[in-house]
């Protein structure tokens, strides 16, 4: 009797038994875990019988996939230091693997920075990592080698946060591919800090009826809706229900500001008692980059309550009162 084994290509056997008969196993892979087996059995005296085919499954190689990164939050102009581990929680090794990161908007990857390390056990060691350039903001990165059972690729690399940064998500989404194999989908969420770069500034203020002309809104001092404010750079803002505005955006620098009072019939300019540079249906002011700046336009009725006699009852007795 002869047993003999031999290897066919990679996953194939070829197992003959002499005596009484004959039988031939063949094991063909038809997918790189999967595999067909068949067998044939004959004898001298007798003629040759195919067995059935049988389908068994060999080891699996598994994929799992994290990405952090060293900082949680970055402005525009900073650079962000992303890290994918890749961890083969399978049975077999995992060959030919592909990662695939789709970077937010502004986000640059520095190819150069782009770096990998392969740890087996205990033992961590660089290996050679190419990058695809990115298309549709999709970077690729290939490793050509295997990445053993329990053994985990790390890959490194570098991205700089472009001022575009600041109209996308922040979020980026990592997978790694093999040509049978999807790992799971590894998110990182990057906030953007809009920093010294950002040129824009937020005006916000309110016009409101100021009945004791401290030129500060306190209670029973109400808002006044569909005001018109103008600013300097034709910009035309409308006061909501409570007689607030906001305007973001706006370009930084020397801002002024105009309470349109055509906008508001039966109401003129409340005088300020304390501020005499606030007596004015203009305002000027400074908005520095990334800033936010006040405007408030204190009015009050032409004729009627809130401006005969309004001084002597409601004027506080030695400060300006609270501000709403
Ligand atoms: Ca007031």
């Amino acid at each position: 009797m002869r047993l003999k084994i031999k290897p066919w290509k990679c996953s194939q056997l070829l197992l003959s038994l002499l005596l009484p008969g004959i039988i031939v196993l063949e094991a063909m892979p038809v997918t790189a875990d999967e595999i067909n087996n068949t067998a044939v059995f004959g004898g001298d005296n007798i003629g040759s019988f195919n067995t059935n085919n049988t389908t068994f499954r060999a080891g699996e190689a598994d994929l799992q996939i994290t990405k952090t990164a060293n900082k949680s939050a970055a402005e525009p102009g900073d650079t962000v230091i992303y890290r994918v581990v890749i961890r083969n929680t399978g049975a077999v090794s995992a060959s030919n693997l592909t990662l695939n990161d789709t970077l937010p908007l502004g986000l640059r990857l520095a190819e150069k920075s782009v770096q990998g390390s392969l740890t087996d056990g205990s033992t961590t060691s660089e290996v050679e990592v190419s990058t695809t350039p990115a298309q549709n903001r999709t970077v690729a990165i290939n490793y050509a080698g295997s990445i053993p059972p329990q053994g985990t690729l790390s890959v490194v690399y570098a991205v700089t946060v472009t001022p575009d940064g600041m109209r996308g998500s922040g979020r980026n989404l990592a997978v790694a591919t093999t040509e049978t194999l999807t790992s799971n989908t590894a998110s990182h969420l990057l906030r953007i800090r809009p920093g010294i770069l950002s040129d824009c500034a937020t005006l916000i203020g309110r016009v409101f009826v100021d009945k004791n002309f401290d030129g500060e809104q306190q209670r029973g001092e109400p808002g006044v809706p569909n005001a018109v404010i103008f600013m300097d750079d034709g910009n035309r803002i409308i006061t909501d229900a409570n007689g607030m505005y906001s305007v973001a955006n706006v370009i930084s620098g020397n801002r002024t500001a105009t309470l349109d009072y055509t906008s508001l019939p039966g109401y003129i300019q409340a005088p300020n008692l304390y501020k005499i540079k606030n007596n004015s249906q203009s305002r000027l002011v400074r908005l520095a980059p990334g800033s936010m700046a006040r405007i408030n336009f204190a009015v009050t009725p032409a004729f009627g309550e809130g401006k005969v006699g309004a001084k002597k009852r409601f004027a506080p007795k030695s400060s300006k009162g609270g501000r709403l």
